[in-house]
C-alpha cells in the first residue's frame, strides 16, 4: 500500500513534469528553421547603421528578464504610459534596442508568420549582439511565449540599482535563480554601452559625509568623469562605461574594476566582496573563461520566469497584445 502510493507520487511527479514545456535549442526546427538566420541579418543591419545597437538590446533583454520574466512584456507600448516600459527605470533604455527587436520580428513574420514569440526574437537578438561585437557565441534556448502583462508599477523592486550593496544585487540576482556567479558575468556586460551622468554623479560630488568623492574610485578616473559630467549638467550628457575599449564585448571591465574604474557602486562592489573578488580577478587575466562563463550565464537569465506551452501568447506585432 505504502509502495503503491509512492508509485503514484513518482508517477504524478514525471506526468506533471513531462507536461510542462520546456525551452530547446531547436524549438522552431519545423515551423520556422530559418528564425536564427532571419534575426542575425536583421541585428547585423541594425548594427551596420549604429553601435548602439549592441548595448540597447542586450539591456533590453536583461531588463525584460527581471520583470515578469523573459517575456517580452518590456515591449508593449501604452497608449497611456502605464506599461513595463514606461517606468523610470526604462527610461534610459535606448530606443535602438526596441526597434532591434521590431524590425527582426518583421522580417520573421514575413517567411513565418503567427509563429516565433517577441520573447525568443529578443533573446536571439541579444545572444547575436554579443557575438557581432567581439563576445562569444553561443546556442539560444527557444520556445518561449509572450506575456499578457506590462505595467510600469511593476517595475520597482525588481531592476537592480546602481547604488545597490553587494547584499542586495546578490539578492535580487537570486530571485530570478541567478548566482553571485551569474551577477559577476553578467554584470560584465558593462563593457559595452553608456551610462547617463545623473545614474553616478553622486559618487562624484556628495558620497557620504566624510568623502566628497567616493574613495573606492581612482583618482585620476574621477577627475575624468567630473570633467564628462560637470555638477548641473546636460541631463542627456553619458559616458562609456568601459573606458578602454568601449565597443567590444571584452573583458576590459573586469581590469577596470580591479583598477577602480567600476562606473557605478554595484560594479565597483564586486571587486570588493569576499565572494566575488576572485571571480573578478579570475575573468579580468583570463577572457577564454568570462566568455564562457558569460554564455552559459545568459542561457540561465534566458530561462528566468519564462512562460512555454499553452501560456502566455505569439504576439503578431511586438508592440502591443494580440
Ligand atoms: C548588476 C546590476 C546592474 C545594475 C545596477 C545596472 C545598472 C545600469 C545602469 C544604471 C545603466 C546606465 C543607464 C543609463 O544611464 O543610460 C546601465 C547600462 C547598461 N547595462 Fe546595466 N546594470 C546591471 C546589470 C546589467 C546586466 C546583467 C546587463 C546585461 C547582461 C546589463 C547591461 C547594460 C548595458 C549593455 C548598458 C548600456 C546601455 C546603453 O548604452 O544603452 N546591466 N546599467
Ligand atoms: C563614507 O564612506 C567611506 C568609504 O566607504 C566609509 O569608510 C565611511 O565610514 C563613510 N562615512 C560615513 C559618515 O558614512
Ligand atoms: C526558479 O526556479 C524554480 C525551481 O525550478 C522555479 O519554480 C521558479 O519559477 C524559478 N524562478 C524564476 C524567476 O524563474
Ligand atoms: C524608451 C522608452 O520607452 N523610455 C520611456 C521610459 O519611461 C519614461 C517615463 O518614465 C518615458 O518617458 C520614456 O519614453
Amino acid at each position: 500500500m505504502e509502495m503503491c502510493g509512492r508509485l503514484v507520487v513518482v508517477l504524478l511527479m514525471m506526468m506533471v513534469g513531462g507536461g510542462e514545456a520546456q525551452l530547446s535549442q531547436n524549438f522552431y526546427r519545423f515551423s520556422c528553421p530559418n528564425v536564427e538566420a532571419i534575426v542575425r541579418q536583421a541585428v547585423s543591419k541594425k548594427l551596420s547603421q549604429t553601435f548602439v545597437t549592441v548595448p540597447a538590446t542586450l539591456r533590453l533583454f536583461f531588463h525584460d528578464c527581471f520583470v515578469e520574466g523573459c517575456d517580452a512584456s518590456i515591449m508593449i507600448q501604452s497608449p497611456t504610459g502605464d506599461a513595463e516600459k514606461d517606468a523610470s527605470d526604462n527610461l534610459s533604455l535606448a530606443g535602438d534596442g526596441f526597434d532591434t527587436v521590431i524590425k527582426a520580428k518583421q522580417a520573421v513574420e514575413a517567411t513565418c508568420p503567427g509563429v516565433v514569440s517577441c520573447a525568443d526574437i529578443l533573446a536571439i537578438a541579444a545572444r547575436d549582439v554579443v557575438a557581432l561585437s567581439g563576445g562569444a557565441s553561443f546556442p539560444v534556448e527557444l520556445g518561449r511565449r509572450d506575456g499578457m502583462i506590462s505595467f510600469r508599477w511593476r517595475v520597482p523592486g525588481n531592476l537592480p540599482q546602481p547604488e545597490f550593496s553587494f547584499n542586495l544585487l546578490a539578492w535580487i540576482f537570486r530571485k530570478n535563480n541567478l548566482s553571485v556567479s551569474d551577477m559577476v558575468t553578467l554584470s560584465g556586460g558593462h563593457t559595452v554601452g553608456f551610462s547617463h551622468c545623473s545614474r553616478f554623479a553622486k559618487r562624484l560630488y556628495s558620497f557620504n559625509a566624510t568623502n566628497r568623492v567616493d574613495p573606492s574610485l581612482d583618482p585620476v578616473y574621477a577627475r575624468q568623469l567630473m570633467q564628462a559630467c560637470p555638477q548641473n549638467m546636460n541631463p542627456q550628457v553619458a559616458v562609456n562605461m568601459d573606458p578602454i575599449t568601449p565597443n567590444a564585448f571584452d573583458n576590459a571591465y573586469y581590469r577596470d574594476l580591479l583598477t577602480g574604474r567600476g562606473m557605478f557602486t554595484s560594479d565597483q562592489v564586486l571587486a570588493a566582496h569576499p565572494l566575488s573578488r576572485p571571480i573578478v580577478n579570475n575573468f579580468a587575466s583570463n577572457p577564454g573563461s568570462f566568455s564562457s562563463a558569460f554564455s552559459a550565464a545568459m542561457v540561465r537569465l534566458g530561462r528566468t520566469g519564462v512562460k512555454t506551452g499553452k501560456q502566455g501568447q505569439i504576439r503578431r506585432d511586438c508592440t502591443r497584445f494580440n
